[in-house]
């Protein structure tokens, strides 16, 4: 794959959002071509192992009655229920030496979207003294904005992989981009869609 190098350097980290099973095709709450960006991320992924750039990627991992599933009266089919298959990474997604997961949807009460909503990331990441966070994943106008959104207000910098993420809808992509750069995010590489 024909593919720039990212430009990290110290104090940066990568989070790769939810590249679970469930929304990939063929999972319980499928992202329309959410599989693609799984060679890109890769590349992302290796190379900032290469340069000791730490790696986060999140899970979401929800009780099998969550709020956020119609039957509860939430938005989305049931999905990533917790020990189900569909709650592991794609097969294809490579897992850096120096992984850290981080797990969310847990809570019974409401949904956490962001991975920063009640993870202690914030903390880890200042204490770790990360001052910019590369993020990329499913989805982008759900988990991955939400993200994005939360590293910025968490005193971070925060650059979305625009072609390392997927929205569900299309005009939820499109509204999801304008509300990060608005808030301050770089979508990488800058001319991208
Ligand atoms: C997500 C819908 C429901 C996501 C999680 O990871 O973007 N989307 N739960
Ligand atoms: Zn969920």
């Amino acid at each position: 794959m024909n593919q720039e190098k990212i430009p990290f350097k110290k104090n940066d980290a990568l989070i790769i959002v939810d590249v679970q099973k469930d929304f990939c095709p063929g999972g319980a709450l499928a992202i329309p071509e959410g599989d693609i960006i799984i060679p890109y991320l890769n590349n992302c992924i290796q190379q900032a192992e290469t340069e000791q750039i730490p790696v986060y990627y999140s899970r979401d991992f929800h009780p099998v009655v969550h709020p956020s599933f119609e039957s509860q009266g939430g938005p989305w089919p049931a999905h990533c229920v917790q020990d189900t298959d569909g709650t592991k990474f794609h097969p294809d997604l490579y897992i850096a030496d120096n992984a850290v997961f981080v797990t969310k949807g847990v809570r019974f009460d409401q949904d956490q979207n962001s991975v920063f909503d009640q993870t202690g990331l914030k903390y880890h990441l200042e204490s770790a003294g990360v001052q910019r966070v590369w993020i990329g994943g499913l989805a982008m106008d759900v988990c991955v904005v939400d993200t994005v959104l939360d590293a910025l207000a968490s005193n971070l910098q925060a650059i979305l992989l625009g072609e390392g993420t997927k929205p569900v809808t299309e005009q939820g992509g499109q509204s999801a981009l304008e509300k990060m750069s608005n808030s301050g995010a770089v979508i990488y590489p800058t001319d991208s869609k």
